[in-house]
């Protein structure tokens, strides 16, 4: 029970921590981490699920080369995105990316055969063009071999477990985001996947965070030169892990998991399915222990990556920190956009299309790289103040604050000003937030922590929370009226 590893594949990149409690302190290392490059083939974009699998393998022969002796591991991953298993057992085709082009239109589409409302009602699950739902029918209105070939359907983290185990499972929280999933009955949704044409038989049962999954396959333990260890189904959904460690004391709480995606939301006993989450657009994901998110999705820091990787490929190599420095530097509140405009989903120029949305809305778009990032951070800041509020009124509640997790809140900029939108205190901390939640649902199944609020409190002991307190409240209050006038919010 000494050595637990969490494997936690984020969409830009992946890590296995290796979690330990010393003196009921948790402490974590990072034993391994890695990029996630998605690769485009002619028209597809691809994830690189072989590679992913390989660098797994090589974190455990990292740990054995360090003399650790691992107890049991776990897998998170993104969400929505999965794999067919044929009947010979192997993998048919190689997972596409959620962001590849063949699920454009594909909702309104689908809306023509089943309304909109009653895959609502069925799942209580957000639409975004790119959930499961919509790339399966993408792929059927494609004619694509792999539904011919398939015979299992296993989402990232499924995959990835049935190749070190051989074992084939379906994780809840994972399940959820498919919008194929009836959290009223408890599993898949029948109907839904007749209306499809999708065999139930591909779907299997749903395996709950916390169970045991498996063993380490003979043949990967020979491959790698260690014995056979427990493999746990844990919150597998990235974003579910993260709010498992959530270092809250109040039992009603805000959330901002902060990553490549900006996920904002509360979390709650039962789902919220009524007409305002469906008009919202809010959605009631599954997480560790029966609870689950209702949350809004944001595109988040994918913005930020994507135009480093373009002024990257200008031969403008800028790091992090870098473009936080240059924005902080740039004059404030010149444009905004709404991050979640379409135009900024697919990979590409987003420099370019910034630009183009400033033009089409009537303002000056950004000029200098700095401006250009200021725009981004500052326009991400103002659309947590428009969620946040969302979700007070969708769920009744008035929030003390916004507790912020995830790799973002090392854009110490980025918490200040999201304070300051919001006009309440941030409290930053985690930042491995899904790694850690990964290592508790692992803990708590082997009986070391009673249950999540146990398993909280001592995330809460182990690692630092920054408190940032609102600042500038006249300037962003002017600036949040301009935000949603500029970006058509208000409407
Ligand atoms: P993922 O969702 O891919 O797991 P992470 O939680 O690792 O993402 O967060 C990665 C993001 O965090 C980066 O895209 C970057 O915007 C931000 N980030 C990480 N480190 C820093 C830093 N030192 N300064 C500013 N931003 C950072
Ligand atoms: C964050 C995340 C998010 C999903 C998206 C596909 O990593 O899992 O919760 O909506 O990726």
């Amino acid at each position: 029970m000494g050595n637990i590893v969490a494997f936690d594949l984020g969409a830009s990149s992946g890590r296995a921590m290796l979690g330990r409690l010393v003196d009921g302190n948790i402490e974590i290392t990072e034993l391994h981490r890695f990029s996630n490059d998605p690769v485009q083939v002619g028209e597809r974009l691809h994830w690189d699920i072989l590679r992913l699998y390989h660098e797994i393998k090589q974190s455990l022969i990292i740990a054995k080369n360090q003399g650790v002796e691992v107890d049991s591991i776990g897998i998170d991953s993104w969400a929505v995105d999965f794999g067919f298993i044929g009947k010979n057992g192997e993998l048919v085709g190689n997972p596409y990316h959620y962001r590849d082009r063949h699920t454009e239109n594909m909702m309104e589409k689908l809306f023509a055969d089943i309304p909109a409302s009653e895959i609502f009602a069925k799942t209580g699950i957000q639409f975004l063009q790119f959930n499961t739902i919509f790339q399966l029918y993408a792929l059927k209105q494609a004619n694509s071999p792999w539904l011919q070939e398939g015979n299992r359907f296993l989402m990232i983290p499924d995959l990835l477990r049935y190749f070190l185990t051989g074992d084939m499972h379906n994780e809840f929280s994972n399940a959820t985001t498919t919008q194929l999933f009836n959290p009223n009955t408890g599993d898949w949704d029948e109907e839904l996947l007749a209306k499809l044409g999708l065999p139930k038989s591909w779907f299997g049962e749903v395996l709950q965070p916390g169970s045991k999954a498996g063993m380490l396959q003979a043949s990967v333990c020979e491959e790698l030169g260690i014995p056979s260890i427990p493999v746990y189904a844990v919150a597998e959904h990235d974003t579910g892990s993260a709010v498992a460690a959530v270092p809250a004391t109040e039992r009603s709480f805000a959330y901002l998991s902060c990553g490549t995606w900006s996920l904002m939301g509360t979390e709650v006993q039962e789902p919220v399915i009524n007409e305002l989450a469906q008009e919202l657009n809010f959605t009631n994901e599954g997480g560790a222990y029966g609870t689950y998110r209702l949350l809004k999705n944001i595109m988040g820091l994918w913005i930020i990556q994507e135009t480093r990787r373009v002024w990257e490929k200008a031969g403008k190599a800028y790091s992090f920190p870098e473009l936080v420095k240059l924005a902080g530097e740039a004059a404030p509140f010149k444009s905004f956009i709404d991050p979640d405009d379409a135009l900024f989903l697919p990979p590409g120029d987003m420099p370019g299309r910034i630009a183009q949305y400033c033009r089409q809305t009537g303002q000056q778009a950004p000029e200098t790289d700095g401006e250009v990032v200021r725009c981004i951070m500052e326009s991400l800041a103002l659309k947590y103040r428009y969620v946040f509020e969302m979700t007070e009124r969708l769920s009744g509640q008035s929030f003390s604050g916004l507790h912020m997790v995830g790799g973002g809140i090392n854009n110490t900029l980025l918490c200040q000003w999201s304070a300051n939108a919001i006009g309440k205190p941030v409290w930053a901390g985690p930042s491995e937030g899904s790694a850690i939640g990964n290592l508790a649902v692992q803990w708590i199944a082997q009986g070391v922590f009673s249950d999540i609020w146990e398993a909280r409190r001592a995330i809460r002991d182990s690692f630092p929370v920054t408190e940032y307190v609102p600042q500038e409240q006249e300037q962003w209050g002017r600036a949040y009226d301009q935000f949603v006038k500029r970006t058509g919010l208000e409407k």
